[in-house]
């Protein structure tokens, strides 16, 4: 080819590209009506118009003013307009007040929009080659920068029509629409689709983990094609061997997170996370909205069903690492993420999919073919591009050896390298042409309104090699406040005493098990230390320990070491991240024994996974004291059902003594116990809207002799009302709200109790003073 048809060929190309592009940003706009240009609902949207208008100063400074011979704007004013935040091309209007600016009009905007576009298309079809080479990154630069407008477009008009009670839709809707008031009425809502929103709390497929070797690696981009500065120097870093999550987190599992208490607990944020939630009132990604018991959200074509099967989206860095955390896991670093995101083909659902919104699995995988849809089941990582950008753990900071570029341009990326994360690999609303491996993207930490969602990493090995499933199960949520309500409501007030765990809850009964005055715990290990021989010759071989209660204490340690028989640990829990923190605690010590957590809530009847060995349940602790009775009976024939004819039961049990030390284990001098009790008052306060007054309240624990029982209560200490969830409930002087419940058994009663659930007693353990026991039963044929 000649230099003159290279030349040629350069400006058709560029020519050709800049036409595709500008004609995107304006095709997006089809549907919209003069007013929705306009608005600016927040500081961080910009309006449409102003997007058209920036996008077109862009080429009108960047490359007409230099490169046209006596080229003046129209609109020199624009330059204060319009400009984004460059401050060597001089002063500009305050970004917040955008939305304020009701001219030049929508129409004055398009006319200028025609012009530069006429302008620059006579430029390239006139230019040097010289010229040409010149202007050729410029263009390009313009060009990616307006890909990336066109992004803000659709997240910014989103943000807009959400604002707007009448929920417009962008995108027609297939069938109709719930109101904001829940009404069906006149609006555009989306039909829910394929997916069976029945299920929307589901219980999730377990997480698929690919494995990554690391190593030193090669990262950022090479040079040959075009890249933002901020993707180079291409240089090595090097990772430790991890393991990403084969997709992306699914809304039906971020449903978990939050019917776990996600967002009411604290100890899986981090603070200025935490802060957020508190003070912006979070308690669901962006755009999500309880209507009738059932999640919706607001998409582009208006409000549909939460769709379980998609990735969760809209989701700011703070509540993707809560979750991340909750699952026991972590968000990848930018070098891992692209070092997998490298081996794969960047295809995906982008803007050009015209679907707006990120797909499930099954459609994702179905609209890249057969061969590739299996490849991905059976190994890979999928959706790694489009759907959803994923938020990384990596701070957005410049590559080793970065410097920006001179003149306006470099203003482009690097001045923003503080208080950002990074994402990566695009969304539904970004241009397949516009995303690479190498690519970042970045926002605040708090930013939610972008098409953003989360991928799991863990390090290798991992608590996933030892955990071969988390088997989990639909918790039945939320009851906390209906619990609280009807206990609040009832006489005499009564809250069950499973709610004094919470996170704080949980620490301050751990310090209780170590005062003086708490004999329980110590006595019950002293047992299981001193018998430990006995108890391993009695429960025999190749059964399955079943504990009920996150175990990591001593006693469940002993047990692992010197049970020999134990042909799996099952953990049973309710709460997913003790699950999770004490199998990884565990799974490093006892290597060879595989451990099958399950997640659930045990008062209830939950299935265990199948087993060819026998099962033997150990439920230490004497819990069992914390049961009435009746429902002590109905539990234990739970778990001889559970059991199957040839299983047993650990159990630890508390004995009946003389009251005088029952008081001083439950009303320890250093007011631990107190400070437990009370504290349910401050998580009512916390996770209810609730008013106590702590100091209002004092904790009494007392020795109930005709029902063998402790009986812990928070005692009014005046004539008070106190609003919980909108509700008042008034306190005479001295009223109770009684709170626990811990009977004590003599040993003949329990074994009463037992048979009468269908267990015999087999042996009794108990310390020289009596005062406690470890006993093992067995099914009775
Ligand atoms: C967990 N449970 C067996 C303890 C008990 O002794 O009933 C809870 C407790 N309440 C006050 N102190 C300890």
């Amino acid at each position: 080819m000649s230099t003159l048809d290279k030349t040629k060929s350069l400006g058709v190309t560029l020519a050709d590209q800049y036409r595709s592009v500008r004609a995107l940003s304006e095709k997006l706009c089809e549907t919209l009506v003069t007013e929705d240009y306009v608005i600016q609902p927040m500081p961080d949207c910009s309006p449409t118009k102003w997007h058209l208008a920036h996008t077109s100063w862009f080429f009108e400074t960047f490359v007409l003013k230099d490169h046209v011979d006596g080229y003046r704007s129209p609109h020199p004013q624009y330059d204060f307009l319009f400009n984004s935040y460059y401050n060597a091309v001089g002063a500009r209007h305050c970004r917040p007040k955008r939305g304020l600016i009701s001219r030049p009009t929508v129409a004055d905007t398009y006319s200028y929009r025609e012009h530069v576009d006429t302008a620059l298309l006579n430029l390239l079809a006139s230019a040097s080659a010289e010229t040409l080479q010149e202007i050729e990154p410029l263009i390009t630069i313009g060009l990616h920068h307006e890909q990336q407008h066109q992004e803000l477009m659709l997240t910014d008009i989103k943000y807009v029509f959400w604002e707007n009670p009448l929920r417009p839709a962008f995108r027609p809707a297939d069938i109709g629409c719930i109101g904001v008031d829940g009404s069906l009425a006149g609006m555009h809502l989306h039909a829910p689709g394929p997916v069976p929103i029945a299920h929307q709390g589901s219980p999730s497929r377990p997480v698929k983990w690919v494995d990554f070797d690391g190593g030193l690696v090669w990262t950022g981009h090479d040079g040959g094609s075009f890249a933002f500065d901020n993707e180079g120097p291409r240089h090595q870093v090097y990772l430790q061997p991890f393991a990403l999550a084969s997709t992306p987190v699914t809304a039906g599992e971020y449903l978990a997170f939050m019917q776990d208490g996600g967002y009411r607990r604290p100890e899986l944020w981090l603070a200025e996370g935490w802060a957020t939630v508190q003070s912006c009132g979070w308690d669901s990604p962006l755009y999500w909205e309880k209507h009738d018991g059932e999640w919706w959200q607001f998409t582009l074509t208006g409000m549909r069903p939460v769709d379980p099967e998609e990735p969760v989206c809209h989701v700011s860095f703070f509540e993707a690492e809560a979750y991340a955390s909750w699952a026991g896991a972590r968000l990848p670093t930018e070098f891992e993420w692209e070092h997998a995101a490298a081996q794969q083909k960047l295809e995906g659902n982008f803007v050009e999919d015209g679907l707006y919104h990120p797909t499930g699995i099954s459609r994702a995988l179905s609209q890249s073919g057969e061969e590739r849809a299996v490849d991905a089941l059976a190994t890979g990582i999928s959706q790694v591009y489009g759907d959803v950008w994923e938020w990384t753990q990596s701070s957005y900071a410049p590559y080793p050896g970065f410097r920006e570029s001179s003149g306006a341009l470099g203003e482009y990326n690097g001045k923003f390298m503080a208080n950002q994360y990074v994402l990566r690999g695009g969304s539904c609303a970004t241009s397949r042409s516009h995303v690479r491996a190498t690519y970042r993207n970045f926002f605040p930490s708090n930013a939610r309104w972008q098409f953003s969602g989360i991928r799991l990493a863990v390090m290798r090995p991992s608590t996933r090699e030892v955990v071969p499933d988390l088997l989990d199960f639909e918790p039945d949520l939320p009851t906390f406040c209906d619990d609280v309500i009807a206990g609040l409501s009832a006489t005499p007030k009564t809250i069950p005493c499973k709610y004094l765990y919470d996170a704080h809850g949980s620490k301050l009964f751990d310090e209780i098990t170590t005062l003086d005055e708490y004999y329980p715990t110590r006595t019950e290990l002293a047992i299981v230390r001193d018998r430990i021989d006995e108890i391993a010759a009695i429960l025999g071989h190749d059964f399955r320990l079943v504990e009920y209660g996150s175990g990591s204490s001593m006693k469940t340690r002993l047990l692992l070491e010197r049970l020999l028989g134990i042909a799996a640990y099952v953990p049973v829990d309710i709460s997913r991240s003790h699950l999770l923190q004490s199998v990884e605690a565990l799974a490093g010590d006892y290597p060879d024994v595989p451990i099958v957590p399950v997640c659930a809530d045990y008062t209830r009847a939950f299935k265990l996974p199948p087993a060819r060995e026998r099962t033997i349940v150990y439920f230490p602790g004497s819990t069992i004291g914390n049961f009435h009775q009746w429902e002590a009976r109905e539990f234990l024939s739970r778990i001889a059902g559970q059991c199957g004819a040839d299983g047993g039961l650990l159990i630890g049990v508390d004995l009946k003594k003389d009251p005088a030390i029952l008081h001083r284990a439950y009303n320890d001098s250093r007011g631990v116990t107190a400070a437990f009790n009370l504290n349910l008052l401050t998580r009512i306060n916390r996770e209810l809207d609730g008013h106590f007054l702590t100091d209002d309240f004092t904790h009494e624990a007392i020795y109930n002799p005709d029902l063998g029982r402790i009986e812990m209560h928070l005692v009014s200490a005046v004539s008070q009302a106190v609003q919980v969830a909108g509700h008042m409930f008034s306190f005479d002087e001295r009223e109770t709200i009684h709170t626990e419940c811990s009977y004590k058994y003599t040993i003949d009663e329990f074994a009463a109790l037992a048979r009468s659930a269908g267990f015999e007693p087999v042996r009794v353990w108990t310390d020289v003073g009596g005062y406690f026991s470890v006993q093992y039963l067995t099914v009775r044929a």
